[in-house]
């Protein structure tokens, strides 16, 4: 669903310009938006791999205007976090992680209300949704 119209801005993990690694769960990742400020209030997803509509979980994610998702990929393999669906003509155009190795985070901050549905490019039956409240 294409119901949005405010700004979206792709937030950088910092940590893409480290050596990727095993990060256990309960670590805080440091997430930095493009001019490099750093994101302390965001709500954490996990990917978690190549389960239908519980590939990404929470499913539905359910946020507030302004805040950040970050997602976790949990799982061994790349995975992305795609705008639309496998056969929508604008999948990938609001927002598109690219590959997300394990153990990687990506970010994004949602400015205005909405419905986003999102996928997985390499596997288009991992499905989820956000609600931006
Ligand atoms: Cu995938």
């Amino acid at each position: 669903m294409l119901s949005h119209t405010g700004d979206l801005h792709r937030i950088l993990p910092s940590s893409e310009s480290k050596t990727p690694g095993y990060q256990s769960p309960g670590i805080t990742p440091i997430i930095a938006s493009e001019n490099g400020t750093q994101i302390v209030n965001y709500t954490t997803a996990v990917i978690a791999g190549i389960e239908d509509d519980d590939s990404y979980t929470p499913n539905p994610i359910e946020i507030g205007v302004g805040q950040t998702i970050a997602w976790l990929n949990g799982d061994t393999i790349s995975h992305t976090v795609t705008s639309g669906e496998d056969v929508d003509p604008y999948e990938g155009i609001m927002f598109d992680s690219g590959a997300v190795i394990p153990s990687q985070y990506y970010g994004l901050t949602f400015d205005a209300h909405g419905e986003f549905d999102y996928y997985c490019i390499y596997h288009p039956e991992m499905v989820g949704e956000i609600t931006v409240e």
